[in-house]
């Protein structure tokens, strides 16, 4: 409950940071990251996101503190996209409680249109539970941003309890296979037939695979021949900050 107390002060303490993990297309052509949400309290440390998250879902504060992550990760993208003259594609987590609010496309439209962030370079990750939720107007919102050119990613896929059809009944772009099933990669024969499995049926479906937590050589050899598309994971580096990825960004392109 210290941490509840503590989470609604973070914002305006300025204590939560977004740090940037690059995401590469395996022929080494696209280059993009995913924003991740940073908290650092002078009394509780760096608290890892998978304890303050649901906590900031629970006491609604995931709305505010959401929405200045999507601001904070278009204009940092768009920043780079002057600077560089490269193309950088960004993602967003976008959890299921912002989606329950009928104007999630709204807010996304003016967050692109104030950060003057072209459409097409942003991507918003959601996760299966967004999708297993039946509400009409969630289609109807991913479909708005789809219209506009957003791309939408499930993320952590393969680990949730929805059924396969919501691949067909929504207009996703791409699949963030879950690192879970890339850790025993290439050795896990059963790992194996799933990565292979996965890939397979997401380029029937016109979908791209985004492999997550891809650590080692082997790993990334392994998913270059299936095919897959783009590769995440500590392998090409670990979550960092803005500029630290700019950094990195430079020696890239
Ligand atoms: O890699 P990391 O430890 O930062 O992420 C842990 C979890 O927290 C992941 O499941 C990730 O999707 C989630 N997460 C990180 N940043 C955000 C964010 O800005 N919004 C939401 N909803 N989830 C996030
Ligand atoms: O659930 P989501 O994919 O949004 O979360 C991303 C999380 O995965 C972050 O916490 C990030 O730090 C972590 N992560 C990213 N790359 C790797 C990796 O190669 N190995 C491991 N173990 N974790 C990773
Ligand atoms: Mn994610
Ligand atoms: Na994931």
């Amino acid at each position: 409950r210290q941490l509840e107390g503590a989470l609604h002060k973070a914002l305006s303490n300025q204590e939560l940071t977004v740090v940037y993990q690059p995401i590469i297309s395996l022929d080494g052509k696209q280059i993009g990251c995913e924003a991740l949400l940073r908290w650092h309290n002078e009394a509780l440390g760096e608290v890892p996101p998978g304890r303050f998250i649901p906590i900031c879902e629970e006491l609604g504060l995931i709305i505010t503190i959401g929405e200045w992550v999507l601001y904070q990760a278009c204009s940092q993208a768009k920043a780079w996209c002057n600077r560089f003259q490269h193309p950088l594609f960004i993602t967003v987590n976008v959890s299921s409680i912002q989606f329950q609010r009928a104007d999630m496309a709204k807010v996304i439209a003016r967050v692109l249109r104030e950060t003057g962030l072209d459409s097409r370079c942003l991507t918003v990750e959601i996760t299966e539970t967004v999708l297993a939720d039946n509400a009409q107007n969630i289609l109807q919102q991913l479909l708005t941003l789809r219209e506009m050119g957003v791309e939408l990613a499930i993320d952590d896929f393969g680990t949730g309890y929805s059924s396969l059809s919501y691949l067909k009944r929504f207009p996703l772009s791409k699949l963030k296979i879950d690192r879970a099933f890339i850790r025993d990669l290439p050795d896990d024969q059963e790992d194996r037939a799933l990565v292979k499995a996965i890939i397979s049926m997401a380029g029937n479906l016109n979908l791209k695979v985004v492999a997550e937590g891809v650590e080692t050589q082997s790993q990334l050899e392994f998913l270059q021949t299936l095919q897959c598309d783009y590769s995440q994971g500590y392998l090409h580096s670990k979550p960092l900050s803005a500029s630290a990825f700019q950094e990195w960004f430079v020696t890239r392109v």
